[in-house]
């Protein structure tokens, strides 16, 4: 029997801090510039903000690389200011969780200040440190953002592992002494009233202590096999669920790099004493070559509708997933699985209306209510990804043309989702009165919040009341999913149902007209997002919910 749980039925929408809104005029995004805007997340009617992170940061990676887990970036603002912000959501009958990042922290925490100072400092073994071999690094393990996962420190001559940039150096978690700064700084954060956490890379926190090489082929099996899933991976997770999870009436979501779905369960099940659900990132690595991002191979839509069935498997009624197809560090998804040139509108809600129908908690990254779309810089300077400048310098090194890598960053790149939110259609797209951190999408005067709001037919008021139908209609949240075959591959067409209520959603994911075979006796057609007469067809990217009456 599914568990009947707040965090399954409620929906996230993740905000990226740095590009949503900007309250000083510094071209920074800001908590006041977030708490302008609460009623506007109201208005559209999400429940949970899950925010990332605000702590003060060298910025590396955006924030990704935390000196300091008990405070807010002077950049975003003040305690004082988190604090309103967490007030007013509870006010408005919303929650926010945080970004728990504890793989690693910045170069510039106090803690590695002290373990890079000598080997027999108290905090050496903070972080993870080895002698050099043969006079390179320890091992032949790659960062996820290029070159090798270690880096020489001359002070003490050894190098100490970073699987993400020089600048984020991995936490020995093997530490008990880590462990418990982690459960501390938690619960620092639970004590505050915050709802819960989603937890960056917490597949990797144990390591492989062997420290072998690896002569896997491919970026996706070393992620899984070498990085991930760990020996001691869920008896860290569950030490932190008992030693304080477990004590607050929360939510925790797992970034899952490298969990597959046969390891699901293993850190959601819900006897398992160890997350509630995971941000699984098999879609989102679709299109990744043996070379990761920037190595790109063919997918398609059969692909993802295979992962979701997969998952669904997997998962069963004792675990659960989040459902999501963009976030900050992936495409839009209206760019990557929709059509946004001729079929903006149309793909944005019938994306939507995917997220919000399948099983799991739906996650909806800002700015896809406006069917915000990816961008296309001409020039690397006007990029500012640490993941993009690091994989351009290696690829011009390798002899590779600019435009020809500026063509994978268009289509992979992580900035694509992190242009300033559009506002409106004054300069920068009412994100700042200064100069934005980064360049806001050249649309911005077609597309921005100004424009959805006033047209009730618009995507803004599609997700509106999608979200407000799945709050009534409870089978969308935990009744059985199956798939029903169609003759077109344009087609995703399945059922939510149980013992009262039964749906049919009906998705032509094409450019093309298509036809259905479904028997629809007794269902009253509840949404449709194109206006279509000949319901016996299906028009481009049209999307349908069915209700049996
Ligand atoms: O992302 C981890 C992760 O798997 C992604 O970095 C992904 O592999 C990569 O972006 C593919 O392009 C988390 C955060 O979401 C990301 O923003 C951070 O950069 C990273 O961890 C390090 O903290």
């Amino acid at each position: 029997m599914i568990q009947q749980k707040w965090w399954k039925e409620e929906v996230i929408y993740q905000i990226y801090p740095r590009s949503f809104k900007d309250s000083t005029g510094n071209g920074i995004g800001d908590l006041r510039g977030i708490i302008s805007k609460m009623d506007y997340l109201k208005e559209l009617g999400v429940d949970i903000i899950w925010m990332s992170p605000v702590y003060p940061s060298p910025n590396d990676d955006n924030g990704y690389d935390i000196s300091d887990y008990r405070n807010i970036h002077p950049e975003f603002g003040t305690m004082a200011d988190f604090d309103e912000l967490l007030a007013g959501l509870h006010q408005r009958g919303m929650r926010l969780i945080m970004d728990l990042v504890v793989n690693h922290s910045s170069d510039e925490h106090e803690w590695f200040k002290k373990s890079r100072e000598s080997k027999d400092n108290p905090y050496r073994d903070y972080y993870i440190w080895k002698p050099g071999k043969n006079g390179g690094p320890p091992n032949n393990w790659q960062s996820f953002f290029g070159g090798s996962a270690w880096k020489h420190d001359e002070k003490t001559d050894e190098y100490f592992l970073h699987l993400f940039t020089k600048k984020q150096p991995d936490l020995n978690w093997e530490n008990p002494k880590v462990r418990q700064e982690v459960y501390d700084l938690i619960k620092f954060w639970l004590d505050k009233g915050i709802d819960g956490f989603r937890m960056d890379v917490i597949p990797l926190i144990s390591k492989r202590l062997e420290f072998a090489d690896t002569a896997l082929p491919s970026f996706g099996e070393i992620v899984e096999k070498v990085y991930s899933n760990g020996p001691k991976v869920h008896e860290y997770i569950n030490e932190m669920y008992e030693t304080v999870l477990k004590h607050y009436d929360i939510m925790t979501v797992g970034e899952g790099p490298g969990i597959s779905k046969d390891v699901g369960l293993k850190y959601v099940g819900h006897d398992r004493g160890e997350l509630n659900m995971i941000f699984h990132l098999d879609t989102m690595f679709l299109g990744f070559g043996p070379g990761g991002k920037f190595d790109p191979v063919p997918y398609d839509w059969s692909d993802v509708k295979r992962i979701f069935r997969e998952w669904y498997e997997a998962m069963g009624d004792s675990g659960w997933v989040s459902i999501f197809l963009d976030n900050h560090d992936f495409p839009r998804m209206v760019s990557r699985f929709g059509n946004d040139d001729h079929y903006r509108n149309e793909s944005a809600k019938l994306l939507a209306m995917l997220v919000l129908t399948l099983r799991g908690t739906a996650c909806i990254y800002q700015g896809s209510e406006m069917g915000m779309t990816n961008v296309h810089f001409d020039s690397i300077e006007d990029y500012r990804d640490v993941e993009t400048l690091n994989f351009y310098k290696e690829y011009i090194e390798k002899g590779v043309s600019s435009e020809d890598f500026l063509k994978m960053v268009h289509e992979y790149g992580r900035d694509n989702v992190r242009t300033p939110i559009q506002w409106d259609a004054t300069h920068h797209g009412g994100f700042t009165k200064g100069t934005p951190w980064i360049k806001v999408n050249p649309n911005y005067p077609a597309i921005n919040a100004e424009e959805v709001l006033k047209d009730k037919n618009s995507i803004f008021y599609w997700y509106k009341n999608l979200l407000a139908y799945r709050k009534k209609n409870k089978t969308l949240v935990y009744g059985e999913w199956k798939e029903i075959k169609q003759t077109s591959e344009n087609l995703y067409v399945y059922e939510r149902f149980d013992t009262d209520n039964h749906y049919y959603i009906v998705l032509n994911h094409s450019d093309v007209e298509e036809t259905f075979e479904l028997n629809l006796d007794n269902h009253q057609l509840d949404f449709q997002n194109v206006k279509n007469n000949d319901l016996s067809h299906l028009k481009p990217w049209e999307a349908r919910l069915y209700k049996r009456k």
